[in-house]
């Protein structure tokens, strides 16, 4: 049996950023992975990190690619009644933006970096089961190449995201789960073409949602709403433009490029939080705990703010065995994350067509249309709005 002081499972943002933050103060860990790392190099996911995140990232020397090819935003638009509106969130939040990066390439990053510091990291491990959480010498089964490994450590960090094995090797009745399926589910399609855009457009149409975001000067990422439980068989990329087109639409000669798709998949919506983010000597972070609707792009970031509280934790125990840290994380944690649930859910809730099957959905579409124009036309609105998208740093 090998031994280290944290086993973090997953190597995605959570579990990368754990590792290093852990490192710079002399915490050793082993990140295990059950993919391979050209798996991982390559999954789409999200795209846009918070000020906050950005600067926490550089903080630890982890941002030189990110800011040598990531793409300052600093204001959104959005669509609705075939008319745009710029919210300019830098100007409304002193000057804090957004990047676009992409995350597989931040991931990318995380791991590059990783092994050339010397960093333990296994890839394509199988059958990961996590045993003795509750006493003082936790355990990590798996298997890798057909061979049994155990790996013993003082803490286990699960960051295996939302399918993970970590949430689940925690016994019945100890958290509190609160799992919410929204009536919306998103086609999100990669294609190769110019953005026809310099700022990613939310547009809300009685088609339903339509998302223009950001790549790459060649590369482009849509969103569509559709139902949940869709099959992408039913989006032929025929549809999907036809769909764009219909929805971005505005009045003023606009047009939207198209080009060849490159990846889509449907993707459903949930609210979901467990309480406590721990057990034992098991801590989770990331998506393993929690997720976010994904309209609001806070997913990565919550990860990452997890990840950190987790480092700091873990060290002042290490080095100074004050346990106050560990005891505040979960605590500390869910106070951003349930900031975050509310604005993503407020912002889902804002932008999509309302299901005819919602209870009170005429109801509700009026609400909406209130809240729409309440945003463009109040700078307070727009204000409230800015600040949770930019991400508030005192939650
Ligand atoms: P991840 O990234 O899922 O990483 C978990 C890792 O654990 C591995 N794993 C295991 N390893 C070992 N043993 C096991 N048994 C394992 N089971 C799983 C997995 O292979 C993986 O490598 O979780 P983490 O680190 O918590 O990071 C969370 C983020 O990935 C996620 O929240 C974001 O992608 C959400 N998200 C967005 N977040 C943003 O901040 N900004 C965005 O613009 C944004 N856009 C999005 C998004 C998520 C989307 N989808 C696909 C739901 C757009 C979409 C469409």
């Amino acid at each position: 049996m090998t031994r280290t002081c944290v086993g973090i499972v997953g190597a995605g943002p959570a579990g990368l950023v754990l590792a290093h933050l852990l490192a710079e103060q002399g915490v050793e860990s082993v990140v295990l992975e059950r993919q391979s790392r050209d798996y991982v190099e390559k999954r789409v996911r999200a795209g846009l990190l918070e000020h906050g995140t950005v600067a926490r990232l550089e903080r630890h020397g982890l941002a030189e690619r990110l800011r040598a090819r990531g793409q300052v935003h600093r204001g959104v638009e959005l669509r609705f009644d075939g008319a745009r509106h710029r919210i300019a969130y830098a100007e409304l939040c002193a000057g804090r933006h957004m990047m676009v990066y992409a995350q597989q390439d931040l991931v990318a990053d995380l791991i590059r970096l990783w092994i050339a510091r010397g960093g333990a990291i296994a890839f394509e491990v199988e059958d990961v089961a996590l045993r003795h959480l509750d006493g003082e010498r936790p355990e990590i089964r798996y298997s890798r190449g057909g061979r049994e490994e155990r790996l013993g450590c003082d803490w286990v960090a699960g960051c295996d995201g939302y399918h993970g094995v970590s949430r689940g090797s925690i016994p019945p009745g100890v958290l509190r789960v609160h799992d919410h399926r929204l009536p919306f589910a998103w086609v999100g399609v990669l294609a190769q073409v110019a953005p026809s855009t310099e700022e990613i457009i939310y547009a809300q149409h009685e088609r339903g949602f339509a998302g223009h975001m950001l790549r790459s000067q060649t590369v482009s990422r849509f969103y569509l709403q559709t139902e949940p439980d869709d099959p992408i068989e039913s989006w032929p990329d025929a549809r999907i433009w036809a769909e764009l087109q219909l929805r971005l639409a505005v009045t003023d000669g606009w047009k939207l490029r198209e080009g060849p798709v490159l990846e889509k998949s449907v993707t459903e919506m949930r609210s979901f939080v467990v309480e406590p983010m721990q057990f034992g000597r098991l801590f989770l972070a990331g998506d393993a705990a929690h997720i976010v609707p994904p309209t609001g792009a806070k997913g990565l970031n919550l990860a990452v703010a997890d990840a950190r509280l987790l480092a700091q934790a873990l060290t002042r125990r290490v080095h100074a065995s004050d346990s106050s840290g560990l005891d505040a994380y979960s605590e500390d944690c869910l106070r951003r994350v349930w900031r975050v649930q509310e604005f993503s859910s407020w912002m889902s809730w804002l932008l999509h067509r309302i299901p005819d099957a919602t209870p009170d959905a005429e109801l509700r579409r009026r609400l909406q249309r209130a809240q729409l124009e309440y945003l463009v036309t109040s700078a307070a609105a727009r204000t409230g709005f800015a600040e949770n998208y930019v991400g508030l740093e005192r939650v």
